[in-house]
């Protein structure tokens, strides 16, 4: 397996981030107009959410032909272009696998539907009468697990959408169409994949209620899913390639095999626990303050713990499925620019591959919708409807959604402070965030001081220092719940990271040897340091010996 350590990958959410025809769409050459500026921020390799033709109730993730480019986005000409361009740039292409389910709209689905069997063993038929569920099991997105199909007296598993079926990996032909897939995309150039919830692939042997639960502890990390995965990776020769594998409710343990060099599955894997740490019960739909205690344990956890069993993290804040990280873990409003940079620093210079969502570089906030015909998300939509079943107002949902929802992370991207944000020509499909006369792009590129300049520096810091990409990591301020601090050490580099999680001024006992080293990095001038270093509002300093 390679080393990806010195690598950092870019997130791009084509939907919204640049729309080169007008129809209020990003597309693909969208992207392609935009790649100078994904070089000059210095990225390694761009992943791409779903463009594949699809229905997009799920916004790509329900694939109707994992081999045809989605219309919408434009032509396989325009990917061919887009992978070639790219590497003239030094930037490799990832493309998102969504190898846990189908679109009903797939081929395989539909042969399925008109009674196939070959094909229903694609997937997970059980049969059945429309009065008694299979199991008890609830969707990612709301509501039960299956569907009945009243044609063929059975019921489907979909753990998201009930347009998103899932495929029965047991099945050997289900494995062997899905690895065709990667090759062919492979024999295109593309120079790594995501695998999307692929820690849920394996389904246990038998159905059984949950009544802890929603069902997740029976098909998580289900029982062969290493098993599953091996094969493929083996099969497909992309052992060499960038892999990451997004991994739902998942264990350290789980990762650690999932992403240890010797077990040749993934190179990395994307984990999620450190972003449910305002989810008051665990519940994604209950508001709560962030607990920065927690993050820092489970940051702890995670870095130390995958570094002791060779493990590989991604290390990020913010995705498709994620609100912006400014707004959850910053101030977006007082301490907008220094806490999206200390937000940088703090996971950029850990243990692990870099991943940048589409304008997290720019500093750009949630969406702050004010009523529901706002929003596109699926999940948003569903659960808006379940959180008024349950009792809520129409405002306390919505003031829910406009902390939770997807679409914070989905809004098109602030390139200008024109029209749409320069967006598109047309009206986007979803609305521009109010703010961006004062957060975009062109803002920002030229200000060596900006939220952009910093991340600049962030990536190329990893390519020049040993001690950020092959250091290890060690913890201080340990108990502190405000200032998340730690080591890393290669030989005889040594640096020293300090992030003010909050919004007042910390103290901190500063080391001796600290007084000997200098500052390599920081959002504020200078150092607070007489003995004690006082950290100002979202301050990151990194001293180095
Ligand atoms: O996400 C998996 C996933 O578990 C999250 O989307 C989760 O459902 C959400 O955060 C719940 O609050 C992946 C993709 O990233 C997502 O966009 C897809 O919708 C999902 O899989 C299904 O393919």
């Amino acid at each position: 397996m390679a080393d990806f350590s010195s690598k950092v990958v870019y997130q791009i959410y084509p939907k919204s981030f640049m729309d080169s025809n007008g129809d209020g769409l990003g597309d693909l050459k969208g992207i392609i107009q935009k790649l100078d500026y994904l070089k000059n921020l210095g990225v390694d390799y761009l992943w791409l959410t779903p463009v594949f033709v699809s229905p997009q109730n799920d916004n790509g993730y329900d694939v109707a032909d994992y081999r045809s480019i989605d219309p919408r986005f434009g032509t396989m000409a325009d990917m061919e272009e887009l992978i070639r361009e790219a590497d003239q740039r030094g930037m490799g292409l990832m493309l998102d696998m969504v190898f846990n389910h189908t679109s009903t709209e797939h081929e395989w689905f539909q042969k399925a539907l008109a009674g196939e069997e070959k094909y229903q063993n694609y997937y997970i038929f059980r049969e059945g009468t429309p009065d008694k569920l299979p199991t008890n099991w609830q969707s990612k997105f709301g509501g039960p697990a299956w569907e009945y199909v009243p044609s063929l007296g059975k019921w489907y598993l979909h753990l998201f959408d009930v347009t998103q079926a899932d495929l029965n990996w047991d099945n050997p032909e289900v494995r062997d169409e899905l690895k065709k897939v990667i090759l062919y995309w492979k024999e295109k150039g593309v120079k790594g994949f995501r695998f999307d919830v692929v820690n849920l692939i394996s389904k246990p042997e038998r159905f059984e209620d949950d009544y802890e639960g929603d069902g997740r502890r029976f098909y998580t990390d289900g029982p062969h899913v290493h098993e599953y995965l091996k094969e493929l990776t083996r099969d497909t020769g992309i052992d060499d390639m960038i892999t990451v594998g997004e991994m739902s409710s998942t264990t350290l343990e789980n990762c650690i095999r999932y992403s240890a060099p010797e077990e040749k599955e993934l190179s990395m894997c994307f984990s999620f626990h450190h972003l449910k740490v305002d989810y008051k019960d665990g519940d994604k739909w209950k508001l709560m303050e962030p607990d920065r205690m927690a993050l820092k344990k489970l940051f702890e956890k995670w870095q130390t713990g995958m570094q002791e069993g060779h493990g590989w993290n991604a290390l990020f804040w913010c995705n498709h499925d994620q609100p912006r990280t400014v707004s959850r873990f910053g101030d977006e409003k007082k301490y907008w620019k220094e806490s999206a940079e200390m937000l940088a620093a703090s996971i950029h210079l850990m243990r692990g591959t870099p991943y940048i969502f589409q304008g997290e570089e720019l500093g750009m906030t949630n969406a702050h919708y004010t009523s529901i015909s706002q929003y596109r998300d699926v999940e948003s939509l569903n659960y808006y409807k379940i959180l008024l079943d349950q009792g809520k107002t129409e405002k306390e949902a919505l003031e829910i959604l406009a902390a939770r929802s997807r679409d914070n992370g989905r809004t098109p991207i602030q390139w200008t402070e024109g029209r749409n944000a320069g967006f598109t020509e047309g009206t986007p499909w979803l609305e521009v965030t109010a703010n961006y006369r004062k957060i975009n792009a062109e803002k920002q590129i030229g200000d060596s001081d900006s939220i952009y300049a910093f991340y600049k520096k962030l990536v190329a810091l990893r390519k020049e220092k040993d001690v950020i990409s092959r250091g290890s990591i060690d913890f201080l301020e340990k108990e502190n719940p405000d200032v998340l601090a730690y080591k890393r050490e290669y030989e005889e580099n040594e640096l020293i990271v300090l992030n003010n999680l909050t919004s007042g001024e910390v103290k901190i006992q500063a080391d001796p040897a600290w007084a000997g080293y200098h500052k390599l990095l920081g959002n504020y001038e200078g150092v607070q340091n007489d003995g004690c270093i006082t950290l100002r509002p979202f301050e990151t300093v990194v001293l180095e010996k």
